[in-house]
């Protein structure tokens, strides 16, 4: 039988396309993290804003929680429905609405997916720099809603450097237009920004501008082998003395191993337990040699003990392939994820501290190690053992991430450093914000979404 809060909501929006079949509802449930049972009320898949108003004031008066969806990508359980909540699905709001050359601003609905995005950056001569290996499948909503950092970081920063403006649905369902792509806006308090990172809790975007920028220089990829951990940093400060870096990410032998049986090619003859991949501007000869230069400095000292430069945009595509397809490589494994960031400096003594913890309390787990070195977001994946079981392994992996937590706080860092807090890392969140800081957030979330429908229980729980 028919739901009577969802067939009230039919009659207020007959033609609101819902769906509510076993698959629809286990699909448009979860997200990559696979550790709840999908368990949504329905998915809804409006077309336009209107309707998502229209959803959320029903939403409001029959007390049903609304979990935002795009790509479904995230990592920390952002976008899991496991509490009859509502599922709106964006993804036929993917569209690109209109193209301001002056501004040079894109203005998209939420679900288009990245690629598609800066697919349509190229079409008017410019970039979209925000950048990862999900990109074929995330949406730029999804992007916003954890302020999505990735491989370009260190020369274009983070997804909130790249949106100018941003309309937004809020917990009562009221529309609010923040910041209209504006350059210069001092005029009270910056919404759009609360907005982006709060992982849905505080509004449902429905329309983004999108700030495009000039494409790079014509660029090559190197890939380095570094024999010993402390020689990471030095390699990336005489990268970045002398090169112009648009990315510096490193790896480890274990996640290398795993990107090869997926189908990667390895272009190194011995292994080494470290891999960077960096990728620099490269417009001239002068330029290439410079990188050659750098990578015997860097020899010479021991910090490397092998190379690679990219020759042409295909090699540089299958060197990016060793980095790009880890996640996917070890999603059938079911590993346990670490997302945490610490400032630059702080990386080296960082990751020893860390390190003595992994070694101590995780001798028996497989760990692969990967991450934006070069702006201090490191990824680290603990493998589950085939005989764990999925609890168990949980339990243990929760049991040393509160180690973890412990050592972030010491170190000033973050247990979130671009995947959000979600359902993953919410008990954690007290080692990395302080309670006054939380009590600030909760309440802004009881001003913007005063019944607390819109993506309950995610960063926080209720009060
Ligand atoms: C990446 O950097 C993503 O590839 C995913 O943030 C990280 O799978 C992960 O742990
Ligand atoms: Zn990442």
């Amino acid at each position: 039988m028919t739901d009577p809060r969802m067939a009230r909501l039919g009659q207020r929006l007959p033609g609101l396309l819902l769906k509510t079949e076993p698959a629809d509802l286990e699909f448009y449930g979860r997200d990559w993290t696979r550790r709840w049972t999908p368990n949504p009320i329905a998915i809804a898949l409006p077309a336009q804003s209107e309707e998502v108003q229209e959803i959320v004031r029903w939403a409001v008066e029959e007390r049903v929680g609304i979990v935002p969806s795009g790509g479904r990508t995230g990592l920390s359980g952002g976008a899991v429905a496991a509490n009859g909540e509502l599922v709106i699905s964006f993804e036929r709001m993917n569209r690109v609405l209109g193209f301001e050359p002056v501004d040079r601003i894109l203005t998209v609905q939420p679900g288009l997916v990245l690629e598609a995005l800066q697919r349509a950056a190229i079409e008017h001569d410019l970039t979209y720099p925000v950048d990862f290996g999900a990109r074929g499948s995330c949406t730029i909503g999804g992007n916003i809603a954890t302020n999505a950092g990735g491989i370009r970081v260190i020369r274009y920063g983070n997804t909130r450097e790249w949106i100018a403006g941003l309309k937004v649905v809020t917990g009562t369902g009221a529309l609010l237009d923040l910041n209209r792509g504006l350059i210069k806006n001092s005029s009270g308090y910056d919404l759009r920004h609360l907005m982006i990172g709060a992982e849905g809790t505080l509004g449902l975007v429905v329309e983004a501008s999108v700030r495009l920028a000039e494409p790079p220089p014509p660029s090559n990829v190197m890939v380095l082998a570094v024999p010993a951990m402390q020689d990471l940093m030095q390699v990336f400060a005489a990268c970045r003395r002398s090169l112009s870096l648009s990315a510096f990410e490193f790896f480890t032998d274990r996640a290398l191993e795993h990107v090869v049986r997926h189908g990667a090619q390895d272009p190194f003859d011995q292994v080494s337990p470290f891999y960077v991949i960096t990728e620099f501007d490269a417009p001239d000869e002068a330029r290439h040699a410079l990188a050659l230069e750098v990578f015997e400095h860097c020899l010479n000292n021991g910090w490397v003990n092998d190379g690679v430069i990219s020759q042409s945009s295909a090699q540089a595509a299958s060197l990016w392939r060793l980095r790009d397809s880890i996640t996917e490589s070890l999603a059938p494994l079911k590993p346990y994820k670490n997302d945490i960031s610490v400032r630059i400096s702080a990386i080296p003594a960082f990751m020893q501290a860390m390190r003595e913890i992994f070694e101590r309390e995780y001798p028996q787990f497989d760990i692969v190690w990967f991450g934006h070195i070069g702006d201090g977001n490191l990824h680290v994946n603990v493998i589950k053992p085939a005989a764990t079981s999925d609890t168990e392994f949980i339990v243990e992996c929760e049991r040393v991430t509160a180690l973890l937590s412990a050592t972030l706080t010491r170190y000033q860092g973050s247990i979130s450093a671009e995947h959000g807090i979600g359902l993953v890392k919410k008990k954690y969140l007290a080692g990395t914000r302080s309670d006054a800081e939380i009590a600030m957030m909760r309440g802004i979330k009881r001003v913007l979404d005063p019944f607390g429908i819109l993506n309950p229980g995610k960063v926080f729980d209720p009060a």
